[in-house]
């Protein structure tokens, strides 16, 4: 069998067909962070969310070296040492993959069945992109960034590094940075080892891992994960329109106690102190709204207080007075460039930013 023959379009699910066994092989290796991790500010590394399109290649610290080159002045290959001396930022960024929520879906988009979870915030330490670019020098005929991680693959039918390209004026102004450790500790195997990008704000494709050279080129990057991939297509031969920064939403972490298959929940009356966490990769989150009656009546969230950090998630609380029976909680996030979480999101053939509002049932006793 060649490369070519295999699938060359996604599938969209008959109605009525249940997850495939490719989906539940994707979703065995790539997992979610349980609902609970958002009681931390900073979820631990083995909580946060995981996606990796082809295999967590093999990486040495010992012998990596970036290489920077296409448009540029000067040419460089920057090894571990040599990058950890250009000096060390810290951000917290809040990541968020741009299928999150594609397995509720109807119909569903064959892929990662993400449920709501592939979510995290972690600090990372690294050097500004904007400054290494400006080290090696960029030419006047520099157009787009291109990011290639040590991974390979077949995606579609093409095979390929996972690649994603930005345009200059993203790169340098959306305060990327190049990061060799998270939450204090080098970065786990699975979250790019030695070296990656972080965009803040964007959805996570953008975040190239095992990260091995950044290139300038002079026209707009094609790469397949920027040009087929992530996009929101309504038709197969629909070219799409790009995805880029996260879209509005909000989470509870969900109260009270689960029932094991169905993860209902169960709480006593009384006073529940309802918990969660907004995020926005467009501004920072003003507002959020509760509804414990399946959104008929919706009531102000208490916000923390705003963190120095813009694309961090922020923490919201609201006590409910839950009376015995059966609620539907849901929740909904508003940033301050005016954008609003929806209820229901737009369906798209690939299943992106379906930033749909989260319902938990609760039963009273
Ligand atoms: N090299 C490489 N970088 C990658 C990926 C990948 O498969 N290979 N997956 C991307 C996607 S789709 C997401 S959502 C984020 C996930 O980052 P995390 O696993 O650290 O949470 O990494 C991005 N960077
Ligand atoms: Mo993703």
């Amino acid at each position: 069998m060649s490369i070519e023959q295999f699938s060359v379009r996604g599938r969209l699910a008959d109605t009525g067909e249940g997850i495939t066994p490719d989906e539940l092989q994707l979703a065995a290796r790539n997992h979610g962070m349980p609902l609970e991790g958002m009681r931390y500010d900073v979820t631990p590394p083995g909580l946060h969310y995981v996606l990796v399109h082809y295999d967590i290649p093999a990486t040495n610290a010992g012998d990596w070296y970036l290489e920077l080159g296409g448009c540029v002045e000067e040419p460089l290959s920057i090894g571990l040492t040599e990058l950890r001396a250009m000096g060390r930022r810290t951000i917290r960024v809040t990541l968020e993959c741009a299928g999150n929520g594609r397995a509720t879906l109807q119909p569903r988009p064959i892929s990662q069945p993400w449920l709501s979870e592939a979510v995290g915030t972690a600090e990372w330490t690294g050097v500004l992109l904007a400054d290494l670019l400006r080290l090696a020098g960029i030419r006047e005929d520099a157009v787009d960034v291109v990011f290639t991680g040590a991974d390979h693959g077949v995606e579609r039918g093409v095979e390929q590094d996972y690649q994603r390209g930005l345009s200059l004026a993203e790169a340098i102004d959306s305060g990327a940075i190049v990061a060799w450790e998270m939450n204090g500790d080098p970065l786990p195997p699975q979250h790019g080892y030695p070296l990656r990008l972080v965009v803040p704000g964007w959805y996570g494709m953008a975040s190239v891992k095992w990260l091995r050279s950044i290139e300038l080129i002079d026209h707009e990057f094609q790469g397949f994960q920027n040009t087929v991939a992530y996009r929101i297509k309504h038709a197969p031969d629909d070219p799409g329109k790009a995805i880029t920064r996260i879209a509005p939403r909000a989470l509870l972490v969900p109260p009270g106690f689960p029932d094991f298959m169905s993860r209902n929940r169960f709480v006593a009356a009384g006073t529940v102190a309802l918990f969660g966490r907004a995020w926005s990769g467009w501004a920072p989150i003003e507002r959020v709204e509760v509804s414990t009656d399946a959104g008929v009546n919706w009531h102000p969230a208490t916000l923390d207080a705003p963190g120095n950090d813009d694309f961090a998630w922020r923490a919201f609380a609201y006590d409910w007075e839950a009376t015995p029976g059966e609620h539907v909680l849901t929740v909904r996030a508003y940033d301050a460039a005016g954008n609003e979480q929806p209820i229901e999101a737009d369906w798209n053939r690939g299943g992106f930013a379906n930033n749909s509002a989260q319902r938990i049932t609760v039963v009273v006793t």
